[in-house]
């Protein structure tokens, strides 16, 4: 059942933003074949491997194997030829620091063991040679020797395409960016909380659309947190372990009232914003109360290209936040944070924006205030527009379950009645956690490493 909901998502993903590269990638090693060879691929990523059980083809999944390997002495680096007629390069340094001998790695953890003070980063080779059992060894100039497992240096082939390729593998980078007309991905609470498939099915498409409703909840306190175990542990924050989200009176933020709250990631207060967010429908509304959510990255792009400008000042400036009260326990916490979150080569992380905790303090000059104003308006504007924003309405039992670093979210304002108070409980968990849970399950259920 929840495999369906899923599978549409399996695909456009690659479609749009990765074939080129992810089909470079599957043949990345540096070819000096002909075309007409039609050389076969580095690995198979695990993604890819996930994708098909999630409902398309499959590819043969061979181990590859080494034809020859020389020592490059001059270059000071091992060519690896492969059976397909691919070659892949591998530096004499990098080679001896990832020794796998159980003098170099504490096999256990693995774990190097071996010092950098250990290293000699300019050592040259004796020898290099494909053993019966299709390894590569090595002996090194002090007669130490490494055994390398072909499929082991195939996933660390040095070619672009190959570091790309693992990159994705590690990192699932790759998003479906979407707007209004997204039908929001959908499992079962019981599924996800005792099969691994749908587990698995439920963390990727976290990933890569950055929401999923989970249904079938019990309508009662205490789920979050046993969702949030599924995975490791949660993020604790001065709102508490969990929280409830209710019209409270002299509440400490304006979560905790009837009002409407316009779009927002949560928490911008801190320099670490929580990466995943939970939030269970224990009780809605009769009346308001309605989910909004927007893909941030996606209107991000958007308004880098509308507005450069824009984009820039809200890429570079970093505002203040401000959170002030006494929850978990009491706390005074000013951040400094840019509303669009770019990497060093400009692709967009992270999304840190919430209208009610941008501090008054604006540590800007004055000839930057109205522009930096402007940016900010022309950035909301676009992620306001119709086409753009997902309206649903939680039910109880429903959990919704969305990428806190990437979209945006908000309530409509409700009624609040004595007899039918709306009542939510959320709880954050961090990314880091999260990908370490979908690897794992991702290893058990299609057997990667
Ligand atoms: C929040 C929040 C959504 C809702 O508590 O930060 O976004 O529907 N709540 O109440
Ligand atoms: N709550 C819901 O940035 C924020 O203040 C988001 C956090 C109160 C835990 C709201
Ligand atoms: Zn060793
Ligand atoms: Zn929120």
């Amino acid at each position: 059942m929840w495999m369906s909901t899923f599978a549409r998502f399996a695909c456009p993903v690659l479609q749009r933003t990765a074939p080129p590269m992810v089909r470079k990638a599957l043949g990345a090693c540096h070819r000096k074949v002909s075309p007409a060879a039609a050389p076969r691929f580095c690995t198979t990523p695990a993604h890819l491997r996930g994708h098909h059980t999630l409902g398309s083809a499959s590819l043969p999944v061979a181990g590859p194997s080494v034809r020859h390997v020389r020592a490059l002495d001059e270059e000071r680096l091992m060519a690896v030829e492969w059976e397909d007629g691919g070659q892949s390069l591998y530096p004499f340094t990098w080679l001896r620091d990832n020794c796998q001998c159980p003098r170099c790695t504490l096999q256990s953890a693995e774990a190097r063991l071996l010092l950098l003070a250990d290293l000699d980063i300019h050592t040259g080779v004796d020898s290099v040679e494909v053993t019966k059992d299709s390894k590569v060894s090595i002996v090194w100039p002090d007669q130490h020797m490494s055994v390398f497992d072909a499929e082991w240096l195939r996933k660390r082939c040095f070619s672009a395409a190959a570091r790309q390729a693992m990159q994705e593998e590690l990192f699932l980078n790759e998003r479906y960016y979407w707007d209004a007309s997204l039908r929001i991905p959908t499992a079962d609470f019981q599924d996800v909380l005792h099969d691994d498939g749908a587990a698995l099915a439920w963390l990727l498409a976290l990933r890569r659309v950055g929401i999923v409703h989970l249904k079938g909840a019990p309508a009662e306190q205490g789920q979050v947190a046993r969702l949030a175990e599924r995975i490791g542990y949660l993020r604790l924050t001065f709102y508490g372990h969990t929280w409830q989200v209710q019209d409270k009176s002299m509440a400490n933020n304006v979560a905790y009232t009837s009002g409407k709250l316009s779009l927002h990631t949560d928490y911008p207060a801190l320099h670490f914003a929580p990466g995943v967010q939970f939030l269970h429908c224990i009780n809605q509304a009769q009346e308001g109360g309605e989910s909004e959510v927007v893909d941030g990255f996606h209107m991000a792009e958007q308004l880098q290209a509308e507005d450069p400008e824009a984009f820039r000042t809200l890429s570079s400036v970093r505002v203040d936040f401000t959170d002030t009260g006494t929850d978990y326990c009491d706390f005074m916490l000013q951040s400094k944070n840019r509303i669009i979150d770019v990497d060093s080569e400009g692709k967009v992380t992270k999304i840190n924006y919430n209208n009610a905790t941008r501090d008054s303090v604006l540590d800007l000059p004055l000839h930057q205030v109205q522009p930096f104003y402007a940016a900010l308006k022309a950035y909301v504007d676009i992620m306001n527009r119709p086409k753009n924003v997902v309206t649903y309405t939680l039910e109880p039992g429903d959990i919704v379950t969305f990428d806190n670093w990437r979209l945006l979210h908000g309530r409509k304002s409700y009624v609040s009645r004595p007899d039918r108070l709306r009542h939510l409980e959320g709880a954050y968990l961090d990314w880091d956690e999260v990908m370490s849970r979908l690897r794992i399950l991702r290893r058990n259920v299609h057997g990667d490493d």
